[in-house]
């Protein structure tokens, strides 16, 4: 055997890959999530990944006032009196716990895996390989990562700044999991520089809530707190699974319950968390049936939500005229909007019943029971997720469900309102902080005047604009603040084409990711601290704030020994970055804000509205929460008015032969990092390389249950996009909706299928065909491997 061959074989022999499809063991679905299992899960993941002793500090910490904000998601804690010492889920514990593991990647693991080999990892296996500790480079033409030292490596990324032709061929990418210092510190540092290039993976997710939001109500935010949600009579939950992705909400819901509220879920995919909760908190949940959640269960097609909600309120307006002044809330239409005429004049005259149904999928009654469900109650709360804001169509979608609760004034009361549930735990606050590449002349002006700068005006490039600049070469440097930039993005070869194209890629990570191994000519490692570890500067622990997805701002502070002494935290390594790159440019203590993190609160207090005495105010158990002025019925609109707005009617089609496909996340991953490869609400083990399929449809296009094939996305430009060897799994969602793992199928969605104003990617509806693979093919070696 020569070498090379040697060298392959030991590739394929190694365990960089994940099982495919062909190894997965099928279960029927969960009906109801959490309880005991969920505890032991939650342990037995800590456990094989850190100490007992590492694990019970970090779960003692989680979401208390002293301790350190949960990465799990946005979802908020309860009120300081009101917590639980267990205040966390199962997810949640898993998702500390990961970043808490007593695994290193050493320099000697670069030596042994070249950057080639980590490219050909999955995603799972490089996840595993534990926390990273060192500055690590990889030098052009070099197939290896090496060690340096930090002084050297911002002056690498400091060099190629100050090269570029123009401020706009750098790209500032940030994950949603930075705390708000280093957020603020980062815009201020590319702003500085000259460009807004700062996307986000906002961009990837709530962005269509926020352009939609904004737009109707004048603030991009959601209004409702905890305490409404608990005394809501109803609670539409659309395109989210609380059960894995949010799994406190579902202790919210059951309050809802216990209040006498009701829940309508509606959802392609009977989700275990959406039908039943055992709460693990309480005796009853841990040993009884625990909760009923959704009092009626929707089950809609792919992209079917603005059909409904313009069904709903058709049916609404039908009401009041067959029973005038008793439906709508015309006080509040009267005061508070505008444009209600013409709302009512284009749902009377273009609501067609047999496109609704067909969109939708749901039969004429079931609408109908959801209208006198609404009927019924006076206090109504929205919350939405990705099944609703990945559509190409999601913006009118998320009008017309402001519409709906405009009708009968379900917004600025309590227990009423509309709660976009975000996802990463502070991705509402960085957008606060300015990570945007809009952000308003207002915040640019306050911005500049603090520091003696005058901000670009022009607005910056966005994540799907990013990859396009960075494949036609007209973005050059890439700056990632977490996340997993090659992972999240769709299009995965495209996207993998541009970062590899890049005269430099850098990422401030706590661990590998392929972001790491899919790189620029140089390219760069910068290890960080993670959520729970202690922060020390200049001898005196510090402590950063996260928003949730309610507006409560509040401090988070970790107390486990670092993973590394050569670790710097996030505001360490941008202020420094920030000191060689900009020399003296604008007038900035960076170096008094990475002494003491107060110092940069300060400035934040007095740029960002709503974060006056910040420094006192978030040292209060439990912080402050913003101001929300919808809640007083101001409405920051041009019109000082909130909007209805006229929708055209759009849902999703397959041609024949052809299903939609959803791409989402199991139960056991978090976003690009998947913890092991069973998915136990949906009763998946043992692999993700499986499509979800209604029997149905398996049935009409002659396939298989627990077949192989190749999925592949057909694209309006005549362009296919292909994934292989997935197994097939005959699942009860809806017929005519398909479902795949997210990231495994974002290969498939193409770069140019976006959201109308929010540029989201449409990760959630996709036209795609099933090609059984031929008769005794196995996969080639290079896609069996490949994440
Ligand atoms: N454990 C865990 N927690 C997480 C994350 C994680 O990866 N793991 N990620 C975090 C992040 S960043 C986010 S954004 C959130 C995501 O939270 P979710 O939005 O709950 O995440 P997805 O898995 O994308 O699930 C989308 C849900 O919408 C449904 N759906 C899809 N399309 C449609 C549609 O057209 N209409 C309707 N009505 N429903 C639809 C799907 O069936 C699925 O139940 O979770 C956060 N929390
Ligand atoms: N097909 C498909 N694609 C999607 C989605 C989908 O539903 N379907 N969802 C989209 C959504 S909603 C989102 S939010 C994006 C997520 O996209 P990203 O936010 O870019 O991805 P993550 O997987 O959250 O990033 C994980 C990495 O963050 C780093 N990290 C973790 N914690 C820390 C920390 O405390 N500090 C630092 N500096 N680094 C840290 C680790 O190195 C880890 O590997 O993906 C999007 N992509
Ligand atoms: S619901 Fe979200 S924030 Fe709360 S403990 Fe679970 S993962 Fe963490
Ligand atoms: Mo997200």
């Amino acid at each position: 055997m020569s070498g090379t061959e040697r060298k392959v074989e030991a590739v394929r022999q190694s365990s960089n890959g994940d099982p495919g499809g062909e190894q997965a063991k099928i279960t029927p679905p969960k009906t109801w999530a959490a309880g005991v299992p969920a505890v032991a899960h939650a342990v037995q993941y800590s456990l094989a990944e850190t100490s007992v002793r590492r694990t019970a500090l970090n779960l003692i910490d989680i979401n208390q006032t002293e301790g350190f904000d949960c990465p799990g998601c946005a979802w908020p804690d309860p009120a300081p009196g009101k917590r639980h010492t267990n205040e966390y889920c199962e997810n949640g514990a898993k998702h500390a716990n990961d970043d808490a593991t007593t695994r290193r990647v050493t320099p000697e693991f670069f030596r042994r895996h070249p950057v080639s080999e980590l490219a050909r990892s999955s995603d799972r296996w490089l996840n595993q390989q534990g926390r990273l500790t060192q500055p690590m480079v990889k030098r052009p033409g070099s197939d290896h990562y090496e060690p340096i030292s930090w002084h050297d490596a911002l002056g690498l990324i400091a060099d190629e700044l100050r090269a570029m032709d123009s401020p706009d061929e750098a790209v500032f990418y940030t994950s949603g999991r930075a705390g708000n210092e280093p957020a603020f510190l980062l815009q201020l540092f590319a702003r500085i520089l000259g460009t807004n290039n700062l996307p986000d993976c906002s961009n990837m997710c709530h962005e269509s809530s926020g352009a939609a939001l904004y737009e109707t109500l004048g603030t991009g935010k959601g209004n409702v707190s905890l305490l409404d949600i608990h005394h809501a009579d109803l609670v539409l939950t659309l395109g989210q699974n609380p059960g894995s992705n949010h799994p406190r909400m579902l202790s919210a819901l059951e309050e809802t319950k216990r209040g006498g509220g009701q829940i309508v879920a509606v959802n392609p995919l009977p989700e275990a968390g959406l039908m039943r909760f055992k709460n693990p908190q309480k005796p009853r949940g841990v040993i009884g049936r625990g909760t009923n959640i959704a009092d009626q269960f929707l089950q809609i097609r792919l992209g079917g939500d603005l059909a409904l909600f313009q069904a709903l309120n058709l049916l609404l307006l039908e009401a009041e005229d067959a029973a005038p002044g008793t439906v709508l809330d015309r006080e509040f239409i009267d005061r508070h909007t505008s444009g209600f005429e013409e709302f009512a004049h284009h749902i009377r005259t273009t609501v067609s019943w047999p496109d609704v149904l067909a969109a939708t999928g749901l039969a004429r009654g079931q609408l109908e029971e959801l209208r006198d469900r609404v009927l019924a109650s006076e206090r109504i709360i929205v919350c939405w997720a990705m099944g609703l804001t990945q559509h190409k169509h999601a913006v009118p979608t998320l009008r017309e469900l402001v519409n709906f609760q405009l009708l009968r004034g379900n917004i600025g009361k309590p227990g009423a309102g509309v709660c976009p549930v975000r996802g990463h735990s502070n991705v509402q606050g960085d957008r606060t902080m300015g990570i945007w590449e809009r952000m308003p002349q207002g915040f640019l002006d306050a911005l500049g005047r603090e520091f003696a700068f005058t901000p670009p005006a022009h607005h910056g490039l966005d994540t799907v604009a990013s990859i396009r600049a960075m494949l036609e070469g007209r973005a050059k440097v890439f700056l990632g603040l977490a996340g997993n930039f090659v992972r999240a993005a769709p299009d995965s070869e495209l996207t993998e084409r541009a970062l590899r194209r890049c005269r430099l890629t850098a990422h401030i990570s706590t661990k590998l990711n392929r972001s790491h191994a899919v790189c620029g000519d140089t390219a760069l490692i910068l290890p960080t601290l993670g959520r729970s570890e202690r922060d020390c500067q200049n001898g005196e622990e510090q402590f950063i704030t996260v928003e949730d997805s309610m507006s409560q701002v509040h401090a988070s502070s970790g107390r486990l020994e670092p993973a590394s002494d050569h670790l710097l935290s996030e505001v360490a390594i941008i202020s420094r970055l920030a000191r060689r790159t900009l020399d003296g440019r604008a007038d900035v203590p960076w170096e008094e804000f990475e002494a003491d993190y107060g110092t940069i609160r300060d400035r934040i207090a007095r740029v960002v509205p709503g974060f006056e005495n910040f420094n006192s105010r978030v040292r209060k158990p439990g912080g402050f929460t913003l101001p929300n002025p919808v809640n007083e019925s101001v409405f920051p609109t041009p019109s000082g008015k909130a909007l209805f707005t006229v929708n055209d009617f759009e849902s999703l089609r397959a041609p024949r032969g052809h299903l939609l496909l959803q791409t989402l996340r199991s139960h056991d991953q978090w976003n690009t990092v998947p913890y092991t490869t069973n998915d136990r609400y949906r009763g998946i083990h043992g692999s993700r390389r499986v499509v979800l399929v209604h029997p149905a449809d398996l049935r009409a296009l002659g396939l298989q249950d627990g077949s192989q094939v190749d999925v592949v996305s057909v694209w309006q430009d005549g362009t296919e996009r292909r994934v292989e060897d997935f197994r097939l799994v005959s699942y009860p969602t809806t017929a005519g909706c398909a479902a795949a793992y997210y990231p495994e199928a974002n290969a498939l969605v193409p770069l140019d299928s976006v959201a109308g104003t929010s540029n989201t990617p449409t990760y959630k509806g996709i036209v795609v065909r099933l090609e059984p693979r031929p008769d005794g093919r196995t996969p080639d070696a290079a896609t069996a491997e490949r994440p």
